[in-house]
């Protein structure tokens, strides 16, 4: 996997890039990531990246030139291919299709903003999609750009230990979230580990995990099943969990004519 990234702050990146599952990666050359520093393409003598907005108001604004020649600089050394990929909160938001999606086509670039933003017409004319994490803002695209390299890179194939390990979180290959987990001791603080998880029984665990899944998905996030892939057995599940929901609301209705 080979990723780009387009900012001002270059060392923001590598250095967080060091540690855990995407620290072995890059160690073992399965993801290469490509800085490229506006700054560096700045032609006056101050190396000046930023300008006052027209029409005035409070910040700064990436101003066009040298973040245009360093995106086409860097789609440039890695072969031209990339798409770029503009990191803000006005983008369409990011999730587990679009790491998938970006992780099959082998290579993306991330422009990661600062200040107010960059010039609108670097968007129009040199950036493919615009991404967004979700509904918040932050003082700049580094830490986003980050998250998406660590969602990527732990897609590729040999970079997780058990190749199972990422169709089975959350949005994996069945599109629910993860099942709960627990490890020792049994008994913390007076709660148990489910006794199932110590059976020694797959079958039944696998069975208890997929249910938990469901259950959490229903609980925490319903509008997910409507895309989750269920089979027969998993539907008759989840019917069986809304009507147990469905008694238990009936009985904690206030009886009529009291
Ligand atoms: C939020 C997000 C993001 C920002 C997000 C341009 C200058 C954008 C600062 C940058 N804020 N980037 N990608 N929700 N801020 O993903």
């Amino acid at each position: 996997m080979r990723i780009g990234v387009v900012t001002l702050f270059p060392e923001m990146i590598e250095q967080s890039l060091e540690f855990g599952v995407v620290g072995r990666a890059k160690a073992a050359g399965q993801l290469v990531v490509e800085l490229e520093n506006p700054r560096n393409w700045a032609k006056d003598k101050h190396r000046t990246v930023d300008d006052r907005p027209f029409g005035g108001g409070p910040g700064m604004v990436m101003k066009p030139e040298p973040l245009r020649d360093a995106i086409v600089a860097l789609k440039e050394k890695m072969g031209g291919s990339a798409s770029v990929v503009y990191l803000s909160p006005q983008g369409q938001v990011f999730d587990q299709a679009m790491a998938r999606e970006w992780q099959r086509q082998g290579s993306v670039i991330l422009i990661s903003g600062r200040y107010e933003g960059i010039d609108e017409r670097v968007i129009q004319t040199a950036i493919d999609e615009e991404v967004s994490l979700g509904n918040f803002v932050l003082s700049g695209g580094e830490f986003a750009a980050l998250a998406i390299i660590d969602a990527v890179t732990r897609l590729e194939p040999g970079v997780l230990g058990d190749p199972l390990s990422s169709e089975e979180d959350s949005f994996g290959d069945s599109g629910l979230l993860d099942c709960p987990h627990y490890t020792r001791p049994e008994d913390y603080q007076g709660l148990k580990a489910p006794q199932v998880l110590l059976s020694g029984d797959h079958k039944a665990i696998a069975l208890w995990r997929r249910q938990r899944a469901i259950e959490k998905t229903w609980q925490c996030r319903p509008e997910l099943l409507e895309s989750a892939v269920l089979t027969d057995e998993d539907e008759i599940f989840l019917t069986s969990l809304k009507k147990l929901q469905a008694r238990k609301d009936d009985a904690t209705q206030p009886t009529k004519g009291i």
